[in-house]
């Protein structure tokens, strides 16, 4: 396991759930993405995501890249629309396939496309399956994904169980940018069934939306349209990771006492 990936386990150990800020290099620039970064470590982000679906290119990738590593200490994690998203500077890339695609390209070409390069910038891979549901928002729409509709959790948690059995080591669930949050009875469905951590994001705007999604079983919270939308951005993100912090640690005293009771 890279030093990343047990980062995150290690904080998750520590904190019940986690969030990270996700940024994408085609909404905003390497300057306001430094200063974001900045007030996400200073109110609890856990790592920094970079990436997008469509109009991003390389360059874009690296600015921002730097501009967020020169901003915090935070790990930077790729979270890349197609292999040409990868960044040298990056610490490590969610390496991952969009499962419920219909596009062998967005399941294991593009990946293969990007995979000598990873290896060559020597970024940590974190294999992650990808399930795009609800609306789908852009990802969808780009990657050809069947969305999986939110009145059927039982097509969410076979496709969670085949990504599992698979020997994928972390499980998103995507509601598409600025779309419909998956819904608790999805997440916990889902949870309920496997094992690996389970990264959620779409639509996640309000530490009220954030916290259902912990409290339904979600260990990573992605936020990104909430932070390109300007206003008050510290008391915004404070809130949310407040929210985040807090469903965690009930969850995993939850934990402790069933282990101890
Ligand atoms: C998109 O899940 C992320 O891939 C974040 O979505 O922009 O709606 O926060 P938002």
């Amino acid at each position: 396991m890279g030093k990343v990936e047990k980062y995150i386990r290690e904080v998750l150990e520590e904190r019940g759930a986690l969030h990270m800020a996700l940024i994408d290099p085609a909404r905003m620039e390497a300057r306001e993405a430094g200063e974001v970064a900045k007030v996400a470590e200073e109110v609890g982000t856990a790592a920094v995501m970079v990436g997008g679906s469509i109009g991003v290119s390389e360059h874009m990738v690296d600015e921002v890249v730097k501009a967020v590593k020169g901003a915090c200490g935070l790990p930077v994690i790729l979270f890349p629309g197609s292999p040409t998203n990868l960044s040298r500077y990056a610490d490590a890339v969610w390496f991952l396939s969009v499962l419920n695609s219909m596009n062998p390209y967005f399941i294991v070409l593009g990946q293969v496309q990007g995979a000598p390069v990873v290896k060559r910038y020597g970024l940590e891979a974190i294999p992650l399956a990808y399930l795009v549901m609800g609306v789908g928002g852009t990802v969808g729409f780009v990657t050809q994904a069947r969305l999986i509709p939110y009145d059927r959790p039982e097509i969410a948690v076979a496709f969670a169980l085949a990504a599992q059995y698979m020997g994928f080591r972390f499980l998103y669930l995507e509601g598409g940018s600025g779309g419909e949050p998956v819904p608790p009875h999805i997440i916990r469905a889902v949870d309920e069934n496997v094992e690996i951590p389970i990264v959620t994001g779409g639509g996640i705007r309000t530490p009220e939306l954030a916290k259902a999604a912990v409290e339904a079983g979600a260990d990573i919270i992605v936020t990104g349209t909430v932070i390109e939308e300007g206003g008050d951005l510290r008391s915004k993100l404070k809130s949310i990771v407040a929210a985040i912090n807090e469903a965690g640690r009930r969850r995993r005293e939850a934990r402790s006492s069933l282990a101890h009771p």
